[in-house]
């Protein structure tokens, strides 16, 4: 009986994810799929020994409706970017960490799989350019934002369930030896390789962690703005830490062989009449 309501589950991920409203923006042909208006709860249960005390308590957060890029931004974009507008970054040195320069990891890359090595200033000059060249609005997600497309229609904490599920669901660490975990990537794989969660989203946990808009706080704790967020965990993340509400404090100069990031584009709801385009 659990396996029939396991299968049916995935069925109906798989059926919503597939009916998600999606947008493309045809200058880098980047996908944005729509995250209806709700509530859900940020953060994570206070009695969750897994977590770690800068991801609680658990608080209603209710937010409108926005469009949020259905994959991690790849290298193929971010190549993209760099010709059209010639954006030269210095990278001081101590701000490299597993990078040979700005976009660049030491490690060899495809085109579809996801930048890394970029700042969150990288990150915001790109939104900032794909708006100037659409006269539209691109920008980081806000946290909330990021953990509510993360979380599902649900409010899964780790996207497919509240713990890690089991079996192939993401790209995360894979031992020194590499390719010994289940995923079988040992750095980044390409965008969408895993399953999405019933948003339709892919890659929200694991893959890259992700930069968004909001410095580093602890919750309603006042501090010094010093450091961003990033979200979700990463190809060098264990399974146990890809949570949407996993958040590191990273300085925004901080160019990363494991943090890429994925925007929200400013357009109106989709009227109830528009048809998945998938
Ligand atoms: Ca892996
Ligand atoms: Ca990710």
């Amino acid at each position: 009986m659990k396996k029939i309501l396991l299968i049916f589950t995935l069925v109906l991920a798989q059926f919503l994810a597939s009916n998600a409203q999606v947008w493309v923006e045809k200058h880098t042909n980047m996908e944005f799929t729509w995250i209806p208006e709700g509530c859900f709860q940020m953060g994570c249960p206070s009695k969750n020994d897994l977590c770690y005390f800068d991801e609680k308590p658990l608080r209603k957060v209710c937010l409108k409706g926005f469009w949020i890029s259905t994959k991690e931004v790849t290298l193929s974009q971010w190549k993209q970017f760099i010709k059209e507008s010639r954006y030269n970054p210095k990278a001081k040195p101590e701000d490299l960490w597993g990078c040979t320069s700005v976009g660049k990891p030491e490690f060899e890359q495809k085109d579809n799989e996801p930048v890394v090595c970029v700042s969150w200033h990288d990150a915001v000059n790109f939104a900032k350019w794909l708006s100037k060249k659409t006269g539209l609005i691109f920008r980081l997600p806000t946290e909330a934002e990021w953990e509510y497309a993360c979380k599902g229609s649900k409010g899964h904490l780790c996207s497919f369930g509240d713990a890690p599920p089991p079996g192939n669901f993401a790209n995360y660490w894979s031992g020194f030896g590499g390719k010994s975990g289940k995923d079988t990537f040992k750095y980044t794989a390409p965008v969408g390789s895993f399953k999405p969660n019933d948003f339709g989203l892919y890659d929200m946990i694991g893959n890259v962690w992700e930069w968004v808009e909001d410095w580093y706080t602890i919750y309603n704790i006042p501090s010094k703005k010093e450091k961003k967020v990033v979200k979700g965990g990463s190809w060098e993340s264990q399974a146990k830490l890809l949570r949407c509400s996993t958040r590191k404090a990273i300085s925004p100069e901080r160019r990363y062989d494991a943090i890429g990031f994925r925007l929200v584009v400013e357009l109106p709801a989709p009227k109830p009449s528009v048809k998945a385009q998938r």
